[in-house]
């Protein structure tokens, strides 16, 4: 049995997930620590570097924490090579910060537009092109890239998130494609609609007490009939991120208690 435990252990790895003071990164970062990594995370402010520095001590975990834009490739090369001469080489990448706008796309700014893109594709490709290296000196690395439904799906107002996460999608298999021959696995996760801050405007309680009309439309369209929590997230990531999933490679693996399989709840 225990050989078969063995195979997620991430004991001597180092860890680093993006953008993981709380929310999905904070679960999954916390998964890997209990199973052995040190972990590395950042931040765009020092105080949300401070509140996840905080919270990791609370369960027992001393991660390092650092400030950084992800969309910054300067800012990111200069991480890479401060956690390599303070922690080690980088095994494990979790490209999890991101953002997301809900504006109707004809009423959209091109900035707006470009500021996701910039967030949501454009630094998970900073962010992976700065670790690639050290994996493949060191013989191999995980990157995993969270993306979404929408890598999948539209809907009304996520123009440029779906477009962002598609994107990703894509990404993720030509990392897998370029840099498999070096023992690389780079696999996304695809989360449904998860309980986090980034999907708080869509569960607020209306004024008259009544749940928002975004909540049933989720339950709608999910079997499992709820909405997710950031921690069941945790033991898909540490297997795509162990030895466990070592020949799976350019795969996204939907943990979305069934919304991509089904068509809808039918009418009573
Ligand atoms: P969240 O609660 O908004 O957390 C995202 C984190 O990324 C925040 O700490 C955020 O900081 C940080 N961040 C944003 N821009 C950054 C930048 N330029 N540099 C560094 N850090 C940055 O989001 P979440 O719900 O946990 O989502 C995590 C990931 O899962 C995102 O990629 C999201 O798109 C994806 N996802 C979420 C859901 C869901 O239902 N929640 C579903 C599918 C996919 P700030 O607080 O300053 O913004
Ligand atoms: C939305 C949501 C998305 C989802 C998620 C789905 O507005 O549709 O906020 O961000 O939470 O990405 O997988």
């Amino acid at each position: 049995m225990n050989d078969y435990l063995n195979m997620f252990s991430l004991e001597g790895k180092v860890a680093w997930v993006t953008g993981a003071s709380y929310g999905i990164g904070f679960a999954i970062a916390t998964a890997f620590a209990k199973a052995g990594a040190t972990i590395v995370f950042n931040d765009i402010r020092q105080d949300l570097v401070d509140k996840g520095l905080e919270a990791y001590r609370a369960l027992g975990i001393d991660a390092k924490g650092y400030t950084c834009d992800v969309t910054d490739e300067e800012a990111v090369q200069a991480l890479v090579r401060i956690v390599e001469l303070e922690v080690g080489p980088i095994n494990i990448l979790v490209n999890n910060a991101g953002i997301i706008k809900r504006i109707p796309m004809i009423e959209m700014s091109a900035e707006d537009f470009r500021k996701v893109i910039d967030v949501d594709l454009n630094a998970p490709f900073i962010c992976a092109k700065a670790v690639i290296p050290s994996m493949i000196r060191e013989g191999g690395g995980k990157i995993i890239n969270i993306c979404s439904m929408m890598s999948e799906l539209g809907r009304e107002t996520v123009s440029a998130y779906a477009a962002a996460k598609g994107g990703l999608k894509m990404l993720t298999r030509n990392i897998c494609s370029e840099y498999g021959q070096y023992n690389i696995q780079c696999n996304g996760i695809g989360p449904g609609y998860i309980e986090t801050p980034q999907t708080a405007p869509l569960r607020e309680p209306q004024p008259d007490g009544s749940m928002h009309p975004f909540d049933a439309f989720i339950r709608a369209k999910t079997p499992a009939n709820r909405w997710l929590k950031p921690e069941e997230l945790q033991g898909p990531a540490l297997f795509l991120a162990s030895s466990a999933s070592d020949a799976v490679n350019g795969h996204i693996l939907y943990v979305d208690g069934g919304i991509l399989a089904y068509i809808g709840k039918q009418p009573q």
